[in-house]
């Protein structure tokens, strides 16, 4: 467990100074709009994070906390390439230094204006949900990072269901390597900015954004500034335009023997 360090800071006092601090909101996420696939529509939300390693410890066995990732969703009514790029927003806060990661998921986490609230990992469902799910192992919140997760709010389980984040894709700013290992998905140049293309069928999406340092746990808190953007970069037909097209085709090739056919006969 990396996370003892923390733990055993939280316990030996730095708690009376967590608890001290403004109740950090929950899943409030930045809704970047609804896309149609025409290319060239873009959208870019500002957000900010307590701190530069929220992404990557969902990426760890004991997950992540919520709390330490902004939360981006967009609807696309028809498939399309889409590209997502996440970068250091240094008009928030006047300093920065994030170095983003991301995961993009098909789902969304429940609207804040629900009966039971937004989500958080500490609910009582949210907690049911880690029991079930860890197989009994105390996690650090319900985030993971590169796995299909859950969080519900304060609703009755049994009226309203969870949220469902299946996990589609991730990637982030620069390369970690903690000690086993390059952790996979990095970009490989440390820039404050990381750009991934994804191919998507109609949906809705939901994005985590927060910090790749994870050895930054141990820093000072402070608010990081993000700028999330979405471009639509290309249309992509849906299969039955595949169809239709191959369909045109077959009967073009059959026309052209035919007339090949025809063309044979003659003297
Ligand atoms: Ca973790
Ligand atoms: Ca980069």
């Amino acid at each position: 467990m990396r996370y003892s360090l923390t733990y055993a800071l939280v316990v030996a006092g730095l708690g009376t100074e967590l608890v001290s601090m403004p109740v950090q909101a929950h899943i409030f996420p930045h809704n970047l709009g609804t896309f149609d696939g025409t290319i060239g529509a873009t959208a870019t939300d500002l957000a900010s994070v307590p701190g530069n390693f929220g992404w990557i410890d969902g990426t760890d066995a004991d997950w992540g906390d919520t709390h330490k990732l902004a939360v981006y969703q967009f609807t696309l009514t028809n498939a399309a390439d889409i590209q997502l790029s996440f970068s250091q927003a240094v008009a928030i806060g006047g300093r920065n230094g994030l170095t983003p990661g991301f995961s993009l998921y098909s789902g969304l986490v429940h609207d804040p204006s629900s009966p039971g609230g937004p989500d958080h990992d500490f609910s009582a469902g949210s907690i049911a949900i880690r029991d079930t799910d860890s197989g009994g192992a105390i996690t650090e919140g319900a985030f993971r990072a590169l796995h299909d997760w859950r969080i519900t709010n304060e609703s009755d389980p049994a009226t309203e269901p969870p949220s469902v984040l299946s996990y589609i894709g991730h990637a982030y700013d620069g390369s970690q390597d903690y000690g086993s290992g390059i952790i996979p998905g990095g970009d490989g140049l440390l820039d404050h900015q990381v750009v991934q293309n994804f191919h998507l069928p109609a949906g809705i999406y939901s994005v985590f954004v927060g910090g790749s340092d994870y050895a930054s746990q141990f820093a000072a808190v402070k608010s990081l500034g993000i700028s999330g953007t979405i471009s639509v970069v290309s249309a992509v037909p849906e299969p039955e335009t595949y169809a239709m097209l191959l369909t045109g085709l077959g009967l073009l090739g059959v026309t052209i023997r035919r007339r090949k056919a025809v063309g044979e006969l003659r003297p």
